[in-house]
């Protein structure tokens, strides 16, 4: 079979060609982190508003550690399919809006290229929680090797803080404003990213960086934002069932349920795409929908998966399928909604949520959203907590979430970036281990809360012996 490229674009079925000729387009995006969650998402809605209004919005998309996304993309000319699972069936279409798929690293002279070129206006970032280089008070950890060695001049600069960073130097010369959208799952995206590029320039030791921190504040924009779409990663029968449907090989395809939702803050300060013509939201406070999105939708994902992978469940329609699944899914969310902001409609959310989680094409595997747990409960579960907490009341649900966290780590592979730590924490003396824990998570307030630390005791025990129904 022939390999997707330009080369074969002209055999492709025609309900599943780019919707513009990707050769047309100019390169005015750089993209970091080039993983399937961008090219199911934003890569998905610029592409749509390159449809529609043009503007020669192509993206050089640039992967930060894997080689293997270039290997996979570079002989097809960026090219790959997006196959959304419908309950109906699959539909694949390519997506041709990347001009360029690149190594931060091997490439950092055509990023820093492309980041001081006036035709670039936008940078995206999806590099997951942990690409940040975050320390636990959510400042730059400035000790983390990648950060610490680009803080030391580095040239080609390996964490995406430094990479920022040195790209706005360079552009400072050109005075062009630019946006700068975090698209990954943190409450106050862009403000946290905002935080940690200044904070990595105040640490440079540069002699313009005080001088470049006034003008990132005068021409540079965080927009903070919020992005949904479940991206399973994709399998090799995902690929052959893809490359089938297209009549030539696509070893980039990615796979995506047919909902999408994009909210931005409105204060991007260059131009950028007409994405709010693609079913995007611009809004003055992203906040709102950032909390009930990361609380219910990521927070039960979560709690799902640490419940389903110690009930031998192995997708999340499989949790759901399971007796306990959408109760335990409705009590936390009913739980979890208490600490939302007023005037959203949590009961539709949620609703929505049971439906997405169900649907029987997709294969979401609960050890993808197992990854990464410690960055992720913290951002999905402790804010919530804490606020029903601080307000007096009991949060039966979460303190069974921590349980069930903290049992998967007792329990089961761990893909952390704290594994050591964590493992280190079960020690035998049950009270200790969970205050360890917490700690571990760089919640020492709670750590410190006995009462809580005793609850979370008990609900490991309670999960212990009762499995995920004792939780209700
Ligand atoms: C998931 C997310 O892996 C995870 O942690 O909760 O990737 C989730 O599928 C997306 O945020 C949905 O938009």
């Amino acid at each position: 079979m022939n390999r997707l490229s330009y080369a074969t674009l002209g055999s492709l079925p025609a309900g599943s060609r780019p919707l513009v000729d990707p050769r047309a387009l100019g390169t005015r995006i750089v993209h970091l982190g080039l993983g399937a969650f961008h090219r199911a998402h934003q890569a998905v809605h610029t592409e749509q508003a390159e449809a529609l209004h043009g503007g020669g919005w192509g993206i050089a998309g640039f992967s930060q550690r894997s080689r293997a996304v270039l290997d996979t993309l570079a002989p097809q000319d960026g090219l790959y399919s997006l196959t959304l699972r419908t309950p109906d069936g699959p539909r694949t279409r390519v997506i041709g809006q990347l001009t360029e798929v690149r190594h931060a690293v091997d490439d950092a002279t055509r990023l820093r290229e492309l980041l001081v070129c006036p035709d670039v206006t936008v940078v995206t970032t999806t590099v997951t929680e942990k690409g940040y280089g975050r320390a636990a008070d959510g400042g730059l950890d400035t000790t983390a090797p990648p950060v610490a060695a680009d803080l030391a001049g580095r040239p080609e600069p390996a964490s995406v803080v430094g990479q920022l960073a040195y790209g706005l130097r360079a552009r400072r010369a050109l005075d062009a404003p630019l946006s700068v959208v975090c698209c990954d799952n943190m409450a106050d995206n862009g403000r946290v990213l905002a935080r940690l590029v200044r904070e990595f320039i105040a640490a440079s030791g540069w002699p313009d960086a005080d001088a470049l921190l006034d003008w990132i504040t005068t021409r540079v924009a965080f927009p903070s934002t919020v992005v949904d779409r479940i991206v399973p990663a994709a399998t090799g029968a995902d690929r052959d069932a893809a490359s089938a449907a297209l009549g030539v090989r696509d070893e980039g395809a990615v796979v995506g349920e047919p909902f999408t939702q994009w909210v931005l803050q409105d204060t991007f300060a260059a131009e950028r795409p007409r994405w709010e013509e693609t079913g995007a939201l611009f809004v003055p406070d992203v906040a709102p929908y950032q909390m009930m999105k990361l609380r219910l939708l990521n927070g039960a994902h979560t709690l799902l998966s640490c419940l389903g992978l110690a009930d031998g469940r192995e997708t999340v329609a499989g949790a759901m399928a399971a007796p306990w699944g959408e109760p335990v899914l409705r009590a936390y969310a009913a739980e979890v909604a208490g600490t939302l902001p007023a005037g959203l409609d949590a009961d539709a959310y949620v609703d929505g949520l049971v439906a997405r989680f169900a649907n029987p094409a997709m294969r979401h595997l609960l050890r993808q959203i197992a990854t990464d747990g410690s960055l992720k409960v913290t951002e999905r579960w402790l804010p919530p907590l804490r606020e029903l907490r601080a307000a007096g009341g009991s949060a039966p649900m979460l303190t069974g979430a921590l349980a069930a966290w903290a049992r998967h780590t007792r329990d089961q592979d761990l893909d952390d970036p704290l594994a050591d730590r964590i493992r280190a924490a079960w020690t035998g003396e049950p009270r200790a281990e969970v205050r360890e824990l917490l700690s571990v998570l760089g919640a020492s307030d709670l750590a410190e809360d006995t009462g809580l630390v005793a609850e979370v005791g008990e609900r490991i025990a309670a999960l212990d012996a009762g499995g995920p129904m004792a939780l209700l």
